[in-house]
């Protein structure tokens, strides 16, 4: 892969991770007036997918949507306002954290409905078939969407119409406190499609570049033309289902995730290889770093000093 587009990759994890580290670090001020779902320990994901699509594509995301949103490309300033509930807010304020959008850079939207914004992916990409245009349309969600009756029909409609849509799970095997081997009779999440002949894949999502590579053929193989395609992430998530702390982990936690032996870090192991593969310094990365905290200070400050949505308006702008 070219230098410049590790560094990229680089940028984007790291974004990601001081923003939400930042988020949980002021959140018990209670000054953020929305649930969040930190996406920690799963960053990898959102960039691996988010760079191999273009501005116009487009995502559809859920509820532990921070990282989607940033990685397409999402103005950080108004997501951060929107987490203020203000009128600045990418959904002036309305929204919160689970219902982030910015469709001037191809995100739709995230929903907070479990498996929710699937459909809404297919349907852009029928959309784009009809529309002719190359486009593709990705939709996230978590593994507990699997459990859902609407990701089926989403399967059987995308490949009817063979449609360009990439559907990417990641598994951190939690739906809240509930393991998944208590919900599912196995983990091999990336076999449920194929009933639906939709090809699909296993992927580790903590190894930075393998899901880059994964998310690339994917994304190529429904922008060709093919149909369908469906990813499996497994992942780990580190904080708590919501919010910031984590009082229940041992109570609810399997045994290897709180192995602090077993629990790895996507960034720092991509951080090594750039590093050993001597595609930058340390020099370099203290700098991109030092401009990601002035750039996410500049941000809070202004969600802070954004105004809250008058209390006549706050009828407009909603729709159901
Ligand atoms: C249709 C529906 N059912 C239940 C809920 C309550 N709920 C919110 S998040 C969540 C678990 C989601 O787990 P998963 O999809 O695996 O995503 P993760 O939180 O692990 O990222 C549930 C059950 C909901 N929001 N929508
Ligand atoms: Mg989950």
């Amino acid at each position: 892969m070219e230098r410049n587009k590790l560094l990229e990759i680089y940028y984007n994890l790291q974004r990601i991770r001081k923003v939400e580290l930042k988020i949980e670090e002021l959140y018990h001020l209670d000054e953020m007036k929305t649930p969040v779902h930190l996406s920690l320990g799963q960053e990898a994901v959102s960039v691996g997918v988010c760079l191999n699509l273009r501005k116009e594509d487009n995502i559809f995301s859920n509820h532990r949507s921070h990282g989607h949103y940033l990685a397409k490309g999402g103005d950080l300033k108004a997501m951060i306002a929107e987490l203020y509930c203000k009128e600045t807010g990418c959904a002036k304020g309305r929204g919160g954290s689970m219902h982030l959008i910015d469709t001037s850079v191809g995100h739709l939207g995230s929903s907070s409905i479990v498996a929710g914004a699937i459909p809404h992916a297919v349907g852009a990409a029928l959309a784009y078939k009809l529309q002719k245009k190359d486009l593709v349309a990705v939709t996230f969600f978590g593994d507990a969407a699997v459990e859902e009756g609407v990701l089926y029909e989403s399967f059987n409609f995308a490949k009817l119409k063979k449609l360009p849509v990439v559907f990417v799970c990641e598994n951190n095997y939690y739906s809240v406190c509930s393991q998944l081997s208590a919900r599912q009779s196995d983990d091999k999440i990336y076999l449920r499609s194929r009933g639906f002949d939709i090809p699909s894949e296993s992927v580790d999502g903590m190894d930075m570049l393998k899901t880059f590579e994964k998310a690339k053929r994917a994304i190529d193989y429904a922008r060709s033309g093919k149909g369908p395609y469906f990813l499996e992430f497994k992942v780990q998530r580190w904080r708590a289902h919501a919010g910031a702390g984590d009082s229940l982990a041992e109570k609810y936690r399997r045994k290897e995730d709180l192995d602090k032996k077993k629990i790895r870090d996507p960034i720092q192991e991509f951080t090594e290889y750039i590093l050993a593969k001597k595609i930058t310094d340390k020099n370099q990365l203290d700098k991109i770093n030092n401009d990601l905290d002035m750039e996410i200070s500049a941000a809070f400050k202004y969600a802070q000093e954004s105004p809250l949505p008058k209390k006549e308006d706050l009828t407009k702008h909603l729709f159901s």
